[in-house]
């Protein structure tokens, strides 16, 4: 296995990000893609681990049973580029897939810096795989994917493990139609999406009585207090998990459990809090699988072939660039 570093990326949008989303009137927000700091990258990967979570262990289980069909269906040679790999664990079933195939670049795209690190430490004993890993924003990172494609390669585009449903569902569509622009016709998409499940079953996965979650959850403060220098006080914030029956998909909070005044300093703003007042931190969508194919229609993508869990209803597509 062959690796390469990281290439370039910066913090100072989280700046811009905490002030636009907790200067909002009406609900305030904090963009769900700042939870991956080091200890909220270790906290998912518990998350993971927990029976009432079967999200990551069904796409997995995806991967690895379907691998072989997966990748005999995109056509050779392929730069496999993934989007939030995570520490890739999953990802391995599908690398080792082409490996056995021919020699692959994996390029990871990830904007923590630790799954970058762990993803590479997982995959290191692959043969013919060489890893060449970006710091960066998706679409970003897949533009450079895309920049350095070699003459006659496809490139196929891993988007796993549901993350599609943090979007909301219009601006799903919107990401893969601009997937879609940077890829070439004939390159391949898989997009790992949950489904629809009975709605207790949803909020145990996302309230777990251990309180990792809540933990995940509330670390979004903790990394704000540590790179912002705010003052949060993490005791005087719960998590809270709802289902929103229109949208189709839990919502997580963070609740002001009392009156209180928070400063942001790097941010320069001092934000007021009133008694149960929450702030906005995660969607996750729930899809229909009927719904998948003409959404990937839309964006420009023609839906090739699916594999659902039975276990957890979870559903891999492999969609192709029309
Ligand atoms: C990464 N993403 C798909 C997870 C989800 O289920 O929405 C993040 C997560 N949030 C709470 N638990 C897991």
């Amino acid at each position: 296995m062959l690796t390469q570093g990281i290439i370039g990326f910066s913090t100072a949008d989280l700046a811009d990000d905490v002030r636009a989303g907790l200067s909002k009137e009406r609900q305030k927000e904090l963009p769900s893609k700042y939870f991956y700091d080091d200890v909220g990258s270790a906290l998912f990967e518990v998350i993971s681990l927990l029976p009432e979570y079967g999200l990551t262990r069904a796409d997995e289980r995806l991967l690895r049973e379907h691998a072989k069909a997966i990748a005999a269906r995109v056509p050779s040679p392929v730069a496999v580029a993934e989007l939030g790999s995570g520490n890739a664990q999953k990802t391995r079933w599908i690398l080792e897939a082409f490996s056995r195939r021919q020699p692959t670049t994996y390029y990871p795209i990830e904007i923590s810096r630790s799954a970058l690190a762990s993803a590479k430490l997982h995959l290191q004993n692959i043969d013919s795989i060489s890893i060449v890993g970006f710091e960066k924003e998706y679409l970003d990172g897949l533009l450079a994917v895309a920049a350095r494609r070699p003459v006659g390669h496809h490139i196929l585009v891993l988007f796993l493990g549901s993350t599609i449903g943090n979007f909301d569902r219009a601006a799903g569509e919107e990401f893969l139609r601009l997937l879609r622009r940077i890829l070439g016709p004939g390159d391949s998409l898989l997009l790992g999406a949950d489904l629809e499940k009975p709605v207790p079953q949803l909020i145990q996965a996302y309230d777990d009585p251990l309180g990792v979650t809540a933990a995940f959850n509330l670390n979004l403060l903790a990394r704000i207090n540590h790179d912002l220098n705010a003052n949060f006080d993490l005791d005087h914030f719960e998590h809270v998990v709802r289902f929103d029956h229109d949208e189709r998909r839990i919502e997580m909070h963070l609740r002001s459990i009392q009156p209180q005044t928070v400063a942001i300093p790097k941010a320069g703003i001092t934000v007021t809090f009133r008694e149960n007042e929450t702030i906005w931190t995660e969607s996750s969508h729930k899809y229909q699988l009927e719904e998948l194919a003409p959404m990937a229609a839309r964006a420009g993508f023609r839906c090739d072939a699916q594999w659902v869990d039975t276990e957890w209803p979870f559903a891999e597509s492999l969609l192709i660039a029309q």
